[in-house]
């Protein structure tokens, strides 16, 4: 692109206030400010200043228009630097002559010599400034524009999206307060529509981490507000990210120059190529504000539009443009047109109300509010028809105009139609062109799978499970018909029983494990779930609890001492195991009431279906049983449980060698309590953490039931069914688990019976012993005492000395001699008083002694003959048994 150094020259022709032309007329001055030069922001001066001058030149050709005047035009170069376009109006303003207006362009530079005009009393007119901020009337009292407000987009926008149905936007802006401002009065008709922002993002000059965030948000549709520069960086990481295609569309701004995506990418530093960018570009929208006149009808200047681009163009290739390539401002260069033509018009009018008033309008200084209020009021008025279409300002200032919508297809913008936002007339052409003719949505379409247990494995489990229960129920028959037998009776049949209904209970809920939402709706769910923890609680309580009280029975035995305690009996087993139950009734009993199980579900990341082209992605859900208090609930399950395999385990260990008569089979129920222990150890924690996952967590679970059920089923029942079949003629041996038969209650009590009569003929015997000795010692006294009266005659006390041994002296004393005092045993020797009335009072042993020292004292020992003799001796070696070393009576001694 070329430009003219025509632009540069510093109009100095023009110093003076009011000169005077070579054809004898004044100049009315007015200043302008043109953005040509800058690397950023909107450089619409290379467009805007050509048209300017034409709309002079056409102006000042006009006769009528401004009498005895020409309108004269000062301006600068303000590179749309806010600071520069300061700069560049205090030169205008403090250089002579004065300005009568200014002339702006550029939203940063407008709004900073918008604000500061007031002071001067100066009317500012934009031909390129759109932010939406400059419609405060309190900030900018005297801002017109023939440029349209950028707000005039946002009605299109929204009925643009309304009409493809996309209610879910974003926005990325940069971050400029054109830009802030208009996305601010975006979001608010966003939000009357009923259309979503999903997010806002902002960049100052490096767009990259904005786009990033665009692609994490999901975001589709996007609108985007930046400068020409601003926007090549984002349409360059558009490419990057791959956000455009079948599944974006981008609203761009619609006055950059044609072919902006392609140009300075070099000079800019962009990474991307001009191929890439025109991929990216391909397909955009883009909505724009009428600035052409549209109609054929001749305009104020005596021209189409037709006609001033004619001109304009010429004007551009004069100053060095190359044909066809449009420089930047082309767009609003009939807007800059009109600007001078309105100037015009606003001066014609105020001159006339002045001259009305007999002044003038060179009266007018800086300080002069009363022309100034003239000017305003005139500027306010100004209608005409100019080649951007009819001109008119609102009580803001603001022109009123319709949009365009174009579409980028094929590298060339194509007109979808024009929208006149007063009527709220969309005028559609429908040529619009989309990838594949299909519409891109405005999000993802998430469709939701239920992730469920597949149902080979289900199938698989049932099968499984069901096999398990008829084997439990065939075991249960078989218990039943041989529970005379000794080794299906010695091992409580009942509990096994019991066992078995628990295990039958186990393998069912297998069923209600996978029964998930291909099988059951949203609402039976809840039901399920309480089932399930029914069913596994109370089939494992009766298993394992059966089991468990068993080898409890079995460590208590072990570990009494006395004999009479080594009953089994079978109601302790029973109540050990309805406590258990009772346990797990009132603990499911409370969690269901209080805090029931629920459907809760689990979201996983979203997934690309690999089987579509279509634009969705998959959202898996996973059901679950939960309360609200899940953990608590199964903190206090767990806890139980877990305690009773811990101390099943433990009694297993203990009584791992065990053999007892009362309960054979209790080392195949400690080896089977080992493997539920092992099992429910193992499954309880690694199923909490692939609960996600629902085969393999369905699968594991499954297999740790069948398992342990087969498992213990196996251990505790094949030895029986071999014995049977070993065995089959085996004697009945009772009728129930452990309870005594009525044979052998009956010798039971036979054999009482029979013990008491015994008892009682042996105490009936020894009574009558003992009436016979009694009876025996009465006759041995009447015939000692006639002995007596025969042989001698008692004359007093003679006492009797003993030497005992001395053990016997310790040991049987008081056996022997039991009226014996301690004070009569001196050294050994024993002195023992006899009496006359001895024969009565003391014992036969006594008598014995009496005897004997009878038949020494009368000297009858010295001859004794016959049955005397016999006597003698019988009596002496009694004596020496009894420990009696030596026998004195009477001072003799032997
Ligand atoms: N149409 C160009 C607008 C430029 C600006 O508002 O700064």
């Amino acid at each position: 692109m070329k430009v003219s150094v025509i632009l540069w020259i510093w109009p100095l022709a023009v110093t003076f206030i009011v000169g005077v032309t070579g054809g004898g007329e004044r100049l009315l001055n007015i200043g302008g400010i043109f953005p040509i030069m800058g690397s950023g922001g909107w450089q619409g001066g290379q467009a805007c200043q050509p048209a300017a001058m034409l709309a002079l030149e056409d102006v000042n050709k006009r006769p009528d228009l401004l009498p005895g005047y020409k309108l004269h035009l000062a301006w600068n170069d303000s590179l749309c630097e806010p600071g520069l376009g300061a700069a560049v109006m205090y030169d205008l303003l403090y250089n002579p002559p004065t300005k009568l207006m200014l002339l702006g362009g550029c939203s940063t530079v407008c709004t900073t010599i918008a604000e500061a005009a007031k002071m001067w009393n100066l009317v500012v007119l934009s031909y390129g400034s759109s932010s939406p901020a400059l419609a405060d009337r309190n900030r900018f009292p005297t801002f017109f524009r023939t440029h349209p407000s950028a707000t005039v987009h946002n009605p299109t926008r929204i009925k643009v999206m309304q009409k493809y149905g996309w209610s879910r936007v974003a926005i990325i802006q940069q971050a400029e307060e054109v830009f802030i401002s208009t996305v601010e009065d975006l979001e608010v008709r966003c939000k009357e529509a009923g259309i979503e922002i999903v997010t806002r993002q902002s960049f100052l000059t490096d767009p990259t981490d904005a786009v990033r965030n665009l692609k994490r948000q999901d975001a589709r549709i996007i609108v985007g507000l930046f400068y020409v520069v601003a926007a090549r960086r984002v349409l360059c990481e558009i490419y990057k990210n791959n956000l455009y295609g079948k599944s974006y569309v981008w609203f761009f701004i619609g006055w950059y120059e044609d072919g902006w995506y392609e140009q300075h990418l070099e000079e800019e530093g962009l990474n991307c190529s001009r191929q890439e960018m025109r991929q990216a570009a391909e397909g955009h929208l883009t909505t724009e504000a009428l600035m052409w006149n549209k109609d054929k009808e001749k305009t104020i200047s005596g021209m189409t539009a037709g006609d001033f681009r004619l001109r304009l163009n010429q004007a551009l290739i004069d100053q060095g443009y190359e044909n066809q390539s449009t420089p930047v401002g082309y767009q609003e260069a009939p807007l800059a047109y009109d600007a001078i033509w309105s100037v015009a018009l606003a001066l014609n009018k105020t001159m006339e109300t002045l001259k009305a008033r007999g002044r003038s309008i060179e009266e007018f200084t800086y300080t002069n509010k009363y022309i100034a209020d003239e000017l305003y009021k005139a500027m306010n008025a100004t209608q005409f028809l100019g080649v951007s279409g009819r001109v008119a300002f609102s009580t803001d200032g603001d022109r009123i105009a319709w949009t365009q919508v174009e579409q980028m297809i094929e590298g060339r913008y194509t007109k979808l139609g024009y929208f006149d936002v007063q009527t709220d007339n969309l005028t559609w052409f429908n040529k619009e062109q989309w990838i594949a003719g299909k519409v891109p949505q405005d999000r993802t379409i998430v469709r939701r799978q239920l992730r469920t247990v597949s149902l080979g494995l289900f199938i698989s489990m049932c099968t499984i499970s069901a096999v398990g229960t008829i084997w439990a129920l065939f075991l249960l028959i078989f218990t039943f018909i041989h529970r005379h037998r000794r080794s299906i009776n010695l091992a409580h049949p009942t509990c096994n029983n019991i066992t078995l209904v628990g295990i039958i209970v186990c393998l069912s809920s297998i069923v209600l494990l996978g029964l998930d939402g291909q099988f059951v709706s949203e609402e039976q769910f809840p039901a399920i779930c309480g089932l399930r923890a029914w069913c596994l609680s109370l089939g494992f309580t009766l298993a394992y609890g059966a089991m468990f009280s068993k080898i409890w029975r079995v460590h208590r035995l072990t570990t009494k001492t006395k004999i009479e305690n080594k009953r089994v009996e079978p109601w302790k087993l029973y109540v050990m195991v309805g406590s258990f139950v009772v346990v797990d009734i009132i603990v499911l009993s409370v969690w269901q009431g209080v805090d029931p199980l629920q459907r809760t579900l689990e979201v996983f990341p979203l997934e690309v279906p690999e089987d579509t082209v279509e634009d969705i992605k998959i959202k898996p859900e996973l059901e679950h049983c939960e309360s609200k208090h899940n953990t608590l609930w199964l903190g206090l399950l767990y806890g139980y449980k877990g305690l009773l395999l811990i101390f099943g385990l433990f009694l297993a260990y203990e009584t791992r060698s065990v053999k007892l008569k009362q309960i054979n089979d209790s080392r195949l129920v400690g080896m089977s309590i080992y493997n539920v222990v092992v099992l429910c150890l193992i499954t309880a924690p690694v199923t909490l953490v692939i609960s996600a996952q629902q085969d393999a967590a369905f699968a594991f679970v499954s297999l740790a039931i069948i398992f342990c059920c087969f498992l213990s089923m196996a251990l505790v029942f094949v030895p029986k069914i071999v014995e049977v079949v070993r065995h089959p003629g085996e004697r009945v041996e009772s009728t129930g688990d452990n309870a005594p038969s009525k044979e052998e209650e009956e010798r039971y009590q036979k054999l009482m019976q029979e013990n008491e009569d015994m008892q009682r003929l042996i105490a009936e015997k020894e009574e009558k012993i003992r009436l016979l000795k009694l009876k025996l010692q009465e006759r041995a006294a009447i015939r000692a005492r006639e002995q007596a009266s025969e042989n001698h005659v008692l004359t007093g006390e003679e006492p009797i000395q003993m030497r005992l041994r001395p053990d016997f002296q310790r040991e049987n004393r008081m056996v022997i001699f039991p009226e014996a005092s301690v004070r009569q045993i001196v050294g050994g020797t024993f002195r023992l008083p006899l009496f006359k009335n001895a024969f009565s009072t003391s014992s036969p042993l006594h008598l014995l002694l009496f005897l004997l020292c009878r038949w020494e004292t009368s000297g009858a020992h010295r001859q004794p003959a016959g049955s005397k003799r016999r006597r003698r001796y019988g009596a002496q070696n009694q004596l020496r048994r009894l420990g009696v070393i030596s026998l004195r009576c009477e001072g003799r001694s032997h």
